[in-house]
Parts: structure tokens; sequence; C-alpha cells
């Protein structure tokens, strides 16, 4: 499959996390709808209420099964407003949705929420993860750890803090200052608060020194993990210079040397992805803004054939070739 297809035409979704749960595979992606908020830098117009969930057991030629609206806005105690980009994970035989969402105090904090199937609907806990901030989560399983990779720059509220504790007034590095990373951590057996302190996700450039503000392929956003051939690949989004990029390590915590570009610019503000393996081939689960004419907050699903060559570097694919 080397042409990009889209995979919910009759709807707006973006952000799309997928995992394989015995052998079918689910996509968890955020879901947009014309709100009427106007755009902003703060992210307003990314005003999202709901979740739904989609499976296939043949993502090249299948049809995709939505299974409904899973989890909103109104079944959350602690919410205020914007479910943006989930991630499911499973242990024994639960589920656990990590959502961003802003409490009423306009702060992004994370979520859990639980069901006995991977399409849910899922009940979520009545307070948010003690000691969590920012957006974006991502979840990695290796040998039973749940690592949950997470954080935003601007509206994904980053720069709001610093050593894990909440700044007086937010902080932005520039030019040659080291750049912001993403975060990650350990989750606690009951998967529903951190094991530990969150941690720099630290990407370094060839000559092993971290990432500055002023480099096009600094984080922004959009953490993703997968492990290729004993390697550890955390992907992301560079925001504003609109790149999905990627970094490779020898562990889940990195550091990471940053590698390449995975997909170039897309129609539309945001970029946002997932790599998955599904039987037997990889594939990049983005979205654009194609079908909408251009509006970044009205996003569409896709999926695209990923590659590697012999030494293991993803082969970048163009983000304006479509169907
Ligand atoms: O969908 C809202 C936000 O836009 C996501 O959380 C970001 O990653 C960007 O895609």
């Amino acid at each position: 499959m080397k042409t990009p297809k889209y995979l919910v035409p009759e709807d707006y979704m973006a952000d799309p996390s997928v995992h394989v749960f015995d052998g079918t595979l689910y996509i968890y992606p955020s879901h947009d709808w014309e709100s009427g908020v106007a755009e902003n830098d703060n992210g307003d117009h990314f005003n999202m209420k709901d979740y739904h969930v989609f499976s296939t057991d043949d993502i090249e030629n299948g049809t995709l099964t939505d299974h409904g609206k899973v989890l909103e806005v109104a079944d959350i105690a602690w919410a205020g407003r914007q479910l943006w980009d989930c991630d499911v994970a499973r242990k024994g035989d639960t589920y656990y949705m990590y959502f961003p969402l802003k409490d009423k105090n306009d702060t992004f904090r994370m979520g859990v929420a639980t069901s006995d199937k991977p399409y849910g609907p899922f009940k979520p806990e009545e307070d948010p993860i003690r000691g969590s901030y920012s957006i974006d989560p991502a979840v990695f399983e290796e040998d039973g750890v749940y690592y949950m990779y997470f954080g935003g720059l601007w509206g994904g509220q980053l720069q709001r803090y610093k050593d894990n504790k909440a700044l007086e007034s937010a902080y932005l590095p520039e030019g040659k200052e080291e750049a912001l990373p993403a975060r990650v951590v350990r989750l606690a057996e009951d998967m529903k608060q951190f094991a530990e302190e969150p941690r720099p996700v630290v990407i370094l450039d060839e000559e092993g020194k971290p990432l500055t503000a002023d480099n096009p392929h600094r984080f922004f956003e959009a953490s993703w993990m997968h492990k290729y051939n004993g390697k550890y690949y955390f992907s992301y989004s560079t925001g504003d210079t609109h790149l999905l990029c990627y970094a490779v390590g020898d562990n889940p915590y990195g550091p990471f040397t940053f590698k390449g570009v995975i997909l170039t610019p897309v129609v539309g503000w945001t970029t946002h992805h997932s790599i998955v393996e599904y039987k037997g081939k990889w594939y990049l689960f983005h979205h654009d803004s194609v079908p909408s004419g251009g509006l970044t907050w009205l996003r569409s699903l896709k999926v695209v054939e990923l590659e590697y060559d012999e030494q293991g570097n993803i082969l970048t694919i163009e983000g304006t070739a479509n169907e």
C-alpha cells in the first residue's frame, strides 16, 4: 500500500493511536468537529468533546467498524474542555484509555478510563492522574512495564513546567538554548497513577548535543514509541515546522539520536501519527486537512505503508501524496 488511503471519509478524525489486540487492529483517534471556536495559537479551536474507536482485520482492503462514542466530556467529573489525542493500553483483561483534558481551571491533566473491551465504552476515574500535565499521551509496553510518553508546546502547556513543577510564568527556550523535551514516565502497577517522576526525553544531534530550540527538528508534540530490530524509535511532531521526525535509542528512556524526517508537511497546521506493524508490514497512521479544504481543526485519518532501509532508517514519506 504505497499510496495513502483515507480511513473514515464520513467524519473528521485525527491524532490516530493504533494498537493490535488479539489480531485485530484498533484505532483510537481524536474526534474533530465544527464547534465554532475561533482559531488561535492556544489551540482553542480543537474543542473536541468525545472519542470513537475503530477496528479492522484488514487495513489494506477491509472496512473499518465504528464502535461509536466510547467516552465524552459530559461523563468526566473533573472536566473543563478539550479532549485531545488519547491512547489505549491493555494489562490483563482491562483496557486503559489515557486522555488529556483541560480541568475546570483550564489546565491540561491526563485522565484514565477503563473497559473490559478494546472498543469500550470506557469508564473514567473520578480524578486525573496525580502530578500529570500537558498533552498527547502515548503508552509503550515492554516485558510488562508500561511507559507513557507525553507533552506538547504552546496550547499543550509544556512550557508551563520545569522539573515537573508548575512555573509561575511559562518559559519557552529560544535560539541556541536546549529545546523543551517530551517526557516519559513509568506507569504504576494499577495503571492509574505514575510510578515515578516523569523524565525528559532527550534528543541528541549527531555530535551528541541536545537539539536546540531553533532546530527545525526539535520536539513539539505527538510522541510515539515503537521498537524495530532491537532499537527504540521515538517519533514526534515538530509543530510549527510541520514535520514528523524520529530519533533512535537503546532503551525506552533514551537518550535518542535524531535520525530523520518520517513525513513532510501535510495540508493543515498539525501533523500527528502512530507507527504499527500489522500482518508483517509497517504502517504510518496520520491525518491531514485535505478533505475539509485545509481547515486545520477538521482533519481526516489516513494510513500508508512505512518502509525502512537495510540500516533501519525510515524512508521519508511525502505528506501531500494522495490517493
Ligand atoms: O488534536 C489536538 C492536538 O492537535 C493534538 O493533541 C496535537 O498533537 C495536535 O495534533
